[in-house]
């Protein structure tokens, strides 16, 4: 579906991060690294750590606990501040669950079967999926639309979700005559560290439901584990570092390493081959651990500080409710009225 975007309100980003296990390299370059960039070039944003989509999957109440102030206590760790920027948690703005039925009737069940994470995630037996797991793409867009976001820093992953954002805000505004009431989000997706894959499969992106340990660099790994995972991952048996970005062609788990230098470090592929093309894994290997547990460490001891202590956590996601909600808040009063329900 497509629509002239006369969307003219300010340019607002939103993203959030499930509290479901442990934060990889993958999370921290695909998203906050670039949520901090973003808050750093000026940006509004607005950051959520949405436990409404964690509990589209079993999980444990007191794990969810912990889970929440780990993602919020990354978010801080990471750059982004909760003077500066809003952090919070999904389930303390209500805005998210009233839009999102909302959004179900606007959205079509076609456009949700064709979403290929439902499909990985339910597994062969879908059926016994739950239904939050198949709406998780509603509520995303209600999450994003709840703030009239603009612009929406995801990996790659999330582009099919995001489509659908885009489709769920150009029909609300077609169905309700409203038109630019909501604008149509665009993706900051581009970039080094979109696609992060995993350690012992180039093909298969870095995922924290993988059951393969190693498959992962994890947000709270000390720096000898660091070591020992970037030392065992996969490479090929084509040879050495290629001289080219060419040579990356054919040799997933190869690319997949200079990407994750190149992101760590702020240059291209082809500044990082130009250091180490023709040069052995035994030399490049302990050169990108040094440089992931240089990025990393501060990262990890701020995290550990903050969870020590939760109390600056809890202080900085109730005083983010407060904001996200004051934005919020307005725009739903405004969606009722759209909508034509009954008001006093
Ligand atoms: N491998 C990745 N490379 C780059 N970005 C990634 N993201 C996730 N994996 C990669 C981005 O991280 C943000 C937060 O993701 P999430 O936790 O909300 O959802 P997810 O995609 O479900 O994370 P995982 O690790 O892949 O979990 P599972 O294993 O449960 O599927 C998003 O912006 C996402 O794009």
């Amino acid at each position: 579906m497509t629509e002239e975007a006369t969307y003219s309100g300010p340019n607002r980003i939103f993203s959030g991060i499930q509290p479901t296990g442990n934060l990889h390299l993958g999370n921290y370059l695909g998203a906050l690294k670039k949520f901090t960039d973003l808050q750093n070039e000026g940006w509004e944003g607005i950051y959520c750590v949405v436990d409404l989509h964690a509990i589209t999957m079993p999980v444990e109440p007191a794990a969810l606990q912990d889970q929440t102030r780990q993602i919020a206590a990354a978010m801080m760790a990471a750059g982004l501040d909760p003077d500066t920027s809003t952090i919070f948690v999904q389930s303390s703005v209500r805005a998210h669950t009233e839009l999102t039925w909302i959004f179900n009737c606007v959205a079509r069940m076609g456009w949700l079967e064709k979403m290929t994470q439902f499909k990985d995630k339910s597994g062969k037996d879908s059926e016994r999926a739950s239904v939050g797991l198949f709406d998780y793409p509603v509520l995303q867009a209600a999450d994003i639309l709840a703030y009239k976001a603009t612009h929406v820093p995801v990996g790659e992953d999330q582009k099919q979700h995001l489509e659908l954002s885009r489709n769920i805000a150009a029909r609300f505004n077609q169905q309700f005559d409203a038109p630019g009431f909501f604008p149509l989000p665009e993706g900051l997706i581009e970039g080094p560290g979109a696609r992060i894959m995993s350690l012992k499969d180039g093909t298969k992106k870095m995922s924290k439901s993988d059951p393969a340990e190693n498959s992962r660099i994890n947000l709270i790994d000390d720096a000898d584990t660091i070591a020992r995972k970037i030392k065992k991952s996969k490479t090929d048996t084509h040879g050495d570092m290629p001289e080219t970005v060419e040579g990356l062609e054919g040799r997933p788990e190869v690319a997949n390493l200079v990407g994750i230098y190149a992101a760590l470090s702020g240059q291209s592929d082809e500044q990082v081959l130009a250091e180490f093309g023709g040069k052995g894994f035994g030399t490049f290997k302990p050169a990108l651990a040094d440089l992931a547990v240089d990025h990393l460490s501060p990262i990890t001891q701020k995290m550990r500080e903050l969870l020590d202590d939760p109390a600056e956590i809890d202080a900085a996601l109730r005083k983010g409710a407060e904001k996200a909600n004051a934005v919020a808040e307005p725009i739903i009063e405004e969606v009722r009225r759209v909508v034509g329900f009954w008001q006093a």
